[in-house]
């Protein structure tokens, strides 16, 4: 008897785990991403909510690199360093409490982009705020490297604009894979 008393146990366990691994399941594609997945696009299906920042830029889909799939969001265009493709996260971090943000970037091999950061722009009252969420990550020529910052939401927000942006006003670059999460220890 004692051998079928270990039988749901063992399912007890299994259960447990299999709601663990799928709490955590987008950890390995998210790279350093942790928490709870609230966010993420490779843009195989479009370029969904993603706006130009700043200006003028062209922002589109594009077949040219793809950190997964065929394909990522390329910038171009651009003046200003914060000429960049931009996401409205106001309802996504609408809960005050830490994020985690993480988005894959390549420059072509005869970029002048040297880096490249993340940076929200708040609204609250009618004053705006440009937040640095990410210390520069120093690009490697036609190759992908990972951008990874932790945005914290005040409440009351009017505004909460995410966008990539390189520390040089001008040249091409693409992302993909990006990725928002509440952060590990924000408990929510
Ligand atoms: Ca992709």
């Amino acid at each position: 008897m004692k051998s079928f008393k270990i039988v749901p146990i063992f399912a007890a366990a299994a259960l447990l785990l299999g709601c663990m691994s799928t709490g955590s399941g987008n950890m390995n594609a998210a790279g350093s991403a942790a928490g709870k997945v609230l966010y993420t696009t490779s843009f195989e299906s479009g370029i969904g909510d993603w706006a130009p920042y700043g200006g003028t830029p062209t922002v589109e889909v594009s077949t040219d690199y793809a950190h997964t799939g065929t394909h990522s969001l390329m910038t171009s265009n651009r003046e200003q360093t914060w000429n960049a493709p931009a996401l409205n996260i106001l309802k996504l971090t609408a809960a005050p409490g830490s994020y985690t943000v993480s988005a894959w970037v390549l420059v072509p091999k005869d970029s002048q982009i040297s880096a490249v950061k993340l940076t929200v722009q708040t609204e609250s009252g009618g004053n705006k705020n440009w937040l640095q969420i990410a210390n520069p990550v120093e690009t490697i020529p036609g190759q992908w490297v990972e951008v990874t910052g932790t945005y914290n939401s005040q409440s009351g927000q009017d505004a909460a604009i995410l966008y990539v942006e390189p520390l040089e006003p001008q040249g091409t670059f693409y992302i993909d894979d990006v990725t928002i999460a509440t952060a590990p220890d924000s408990g929510m």
